[in-house]
Formats: C-alpha cells, sequence, structure tokens
C-alpha cells in the first residue's frame, strides 16, 4: 500500500478507537458483547480484510503494515480487536498461505468484507500446548470425510461462518503428520456449541466448546487438497499470529502507559503529583523500556517476515518478549495507579486481567521458551 493511503488508514483507525470504540468499552464490559453496529462500522472500515490479498478483495496489507493497524486498534480494549482476530489472522490465513485457488477464491472474498468470519479450531480438551496430539478423527468415505471430535476455547465460534479446523486422517499416523486440515463451512449439519466461556477478562470476546458430531465434509475441502499437512498449515498460521499478538501486546503497552502518565501527572500525595517522585518515575520508565523494546523487536521480526525469511524463532522470541512486557506493563499501571488501580471504576484493573490471556493464546510463553530453544539447538547442530 502507498504511504499516503496507508497513513490514511491508519489515522481513520486511530480516529474510530478515539472517538467510537473507547466510550464504547464500559458498554462492552457491562453487556459483555460487541455491540452490531460497530461490528458494522469494522466491516465498513475493511478491518476485516487487512490480510486478504487485494486480488481476493481485501487490503492486502503486509506483515508489518497489519501490526501498525493492530496497535493503533488495541489502545482500546482488545475485545474490539477479537471481533476480527480470527478473520485477519489464524481463521484465514491457512486458506491465505496453503489454499488452492479454488479455496481461496470461495472464501477470501467473503472474508475480506467480513461478510464471513473465520475461526481457527485446533485445541482440544486434551491437546493444547502439544498440538499433534489431537484427537478429532476425519474418517475418508468416498469424496467424503466423516469429523467427531471436540474443540475447546474457540474464539469466534458461535459466530463463524466457517472453520479452519485440524483433525486426524490419518488414524494410524500419531503426532503431526496424521493431521489434515479442513475448510469446513458453519452450517455443516453436526456441528454444535458448548456454552460461552466464563473468563478471567476480555469481556465480550466470544469463546467455547465446539463439537463435531458426524460432520460430513467434502474431501476436497482440504486445505491445499492434500491430507497430512494439516499440522504444518497450523504452525505457518501460528508463526504469523505470533507478530499478530505482539502488535496487540504494543498497543495495550501505549494504552497503560498513557493512562498511567495522566493518572501520575494528576494524583498528588505529599503536597505534589506523583509523577514527580523518583520512585513512580523509574515504574513509567520500565513500562517506556518494555513497549520500544517491543516495538524494535516487532519491526524487525515482521519485515523478516515480508521479505520471506525463515522466522519461527524470532516470531517466538517476538510473542515471548512482547506478551510478558505487556504483563509487566499492566502490573506497573496498577502499581502507580495504587488503591484506584484495584478498583474497577478506573478500568486499569480490567487491562491487567484481559493482558493476562496474551501470555498463553496462540503458544504460551513456555512453548516459546522450547521453539526458540530447539530452533537454536538445530541451528548449532546443522
Ligand atoms: N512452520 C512450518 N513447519 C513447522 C513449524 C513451523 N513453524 N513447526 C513445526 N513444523 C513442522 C516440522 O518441520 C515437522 O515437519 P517434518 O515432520 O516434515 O519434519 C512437523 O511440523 C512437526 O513438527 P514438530 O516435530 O516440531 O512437532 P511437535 O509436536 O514437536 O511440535 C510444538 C511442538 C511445541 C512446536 C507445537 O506443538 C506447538 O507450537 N504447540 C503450541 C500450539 C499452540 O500455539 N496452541 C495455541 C492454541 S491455537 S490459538
Amino acid at each position: 500500500m502507498d504511504i499516503e493511503t496507508f497513513d490514511l488508514l491508519r489515522n481513520t483507525v486511530r480516529r474510530f478507537v478515539d472517538e467510537r470504540l473507547i466510550p464504547a468499552e464500559d458498554q462492552v464490559e457491562h453487556d459483555d458483547a460487541v455491540p452490531p453496529a460497530i461490528i458494522q462500522e469494522m466491516r465498513d472500515l475493511g478491518l476485516f480484510g487487512l490480510s486478504v490479498p487485494e486480488e481476493y478483495g481485501g487490503l492486502g496489507l503486509t506483515m508489518s503494515e497489519e501490526a501498525a493497524i493492530i496497535r493503533e486498534l488495541t489502545r482500546a480494549s482488545v475485545v474490539f480487536r477479537s471481533v476480527i482476530g480470527t478473520t485477519v489472522g489464524i481463521g484465514s490465513q491457512g486458506i491465505v498461505m496453503d489454499g488452492t485457488e479454488q479455496q481461496k477464491r470461495e472464501w477470501l472474498p467473503r472474508l475480506a468484507t467480513g461478510e464471513a468470519v473465520a475461526s481457527f479450531a485446533l485445541t482440544e480438551p486434551e491437546a493444547g500446548s502439544d498440538a499433534a496430539s489431537l484427537r478429532t478423527v476425519a474418517v475418508r468415505e468416498g469424496d467424503f470425510y466423516r469429523i467427531n471430535g471436540t474443540k475447546r476455547y474457540i474464539t469466534n465460534a458461535p459466530r463463524a461462518s466457517v472453520f479452519t479446523l485440524m483433525a486426524r486422517t490419518e488414524a494410524d499416523v500419531k503426532g503431526a503428520g496424521g493431521i489434515s486440515a479442513f475448510i469446513l463451512p458453519a452450517d455443516t449439519p453436526g456441528i454444535s456449541f458448548g456454552k460461552p466461556d466464563k473468563k478471567m477478562g476480555q469481556k465480550g470476546s466470544i469463546t467455547c466448546d465446539v463439537i463435531f458430531d458426524d460432520v460430513k465434509v467434502p474431501a476436497a475441502n482440504i486445505i491445499g487438497g492434500v491430507p497430512g499437512r494439516g499440522f504444518k498449515t497450523a504452525m505457518k498460521v501460528l508463526d504469523r499470529g505470533r507478530i499478530h499478538i505482539a502488535a496487540v501486546a504494543l498497543g495495550m503497552c501505549d494504552r497503560l502507559i498513557d493512562m498511567s502518565l495522566r493518572y501520575a501527572m494528576e494524583r498528588k500525595q505529599f503536597g505534589q503529583r506523583i509523577a514527580d517522585f523518583q520512585l513512580v518515575q523509574a515504574l513509567l520508565a520500565d513500562s517506556k523500556v518494555d513497549t520500544l523494546t517491543t516495538e524494535a523487536l516487532m519491526r524487525s521480526v515482521a519485515a523478516k517476515f515480508d521479505a520471506g525469511e525463515k522466522v519461527s524463532l524470532d516470531c517466538s522470541v517476538l510473542k515471548y518478549f512482547s506478551t510478558e512486557a505487556v504483563g509487566r506493563v499492566a502490573d506497573r499501571a496498577v502499581q502507580i495507579h495504587g488503591g484506584a488501580g484495584y478498583m474497577a471504576e478506573y478500568k486499569v484493573e480490567r487491562f491487567y486481567r484481559d493482558v493476562r490471556l496474551l501470555r498463553i493464546y496462540e503458544g504460551t510463553s513456555q512453548i516459546q521458551q522450547i521453539i526458540i530453544a530447539r530452533e537454536m539447538l538445530r541451528g548449532a547442530e546443522a
């Protein structure tokens, strides 16, 4: 995208965040839902299509550009991002990266406009960090597969039009090699949903179990048309998703620092504003260091991704660092707010709870450490 058009988009999102989303945060928390009018405005702004290539009707942003837009968006409650998150990221990218031309033509234009919502179904009751141990089975019957199993904590499941679903197509192949990724329309008979999960934070984002009971799907719906490649597709999608999550962390850092600074400059104790106390300044400074370090790392990893370099290790470093960093920034924000930081009215406690998930989803911090060390060892052994 040329710089002027991109700046226009970013400024539009910035205005949307300030004028529309931030004022609606309390309502979202109270209703445990994002108002449909806001979701429609997100569609109108093209936000569902950030990552869909232009030839399929999306904005076709690079990873660096997408990260910059997501950073803007997540200055508002991270819940708004979750409305578009799975469609922009993990739900659609399997099709973008590995789909056949026909699969792309069928789904991407609808996802780009937000007419269709995509959801990513990998995690199961018994398969979280150990994604390759998933048990959902897809048994071949002629030109179809019959799918049975349960997926857990699936974001946007009830509003999804399509799932990128990972299932075991080769019963005798344990681990990653027996897994295929399916494009599964959500209106296929046999799909049902569990109760919405009650979560620590991020009220208004929807997650629940998805149950597949004898769901019949054409073999032609396997992403890329070749069985057994679904785990790799999922891993590639997650690598990219981890850059996206770092952008989320960064947007939240920006907001938390903004809140911390404002409060520190307003609040007076011992006859002066608390911002003038050096111990408070140290908290502010450490949060700035975390934020700028995340920003620098995110820019370099996104640029490498855009250049087509191998970035698994980098994505894990970035996801690990950025999500731990925003956890620290949120903790300091609560500390700077003192008693007010513990009270719902000041919102900081909400963000503190909201950011906690970042260290868990799309691969826990511990999984990132494992991926980083494993890649280091592989490099040293080669
Ligand atoms: N990109 C492309 N291919 C990849 C890959 C990546 N990032 N990571 C692994 N693969 C490939 C491997 O090269 C291997 O292929 P070959 O068999 O041809 O060599 C195959 O996939 C299996 O990989 P591996 O042996 O590493 O599988 P493991 O079961 O050991 O994977 C980890 C372990 C931890 C990497 C994986 O289970 C993981 O990322 N878990 C976290 C899952 C997650 O993030 N869940 C969050 C919920 S979804 S929102």
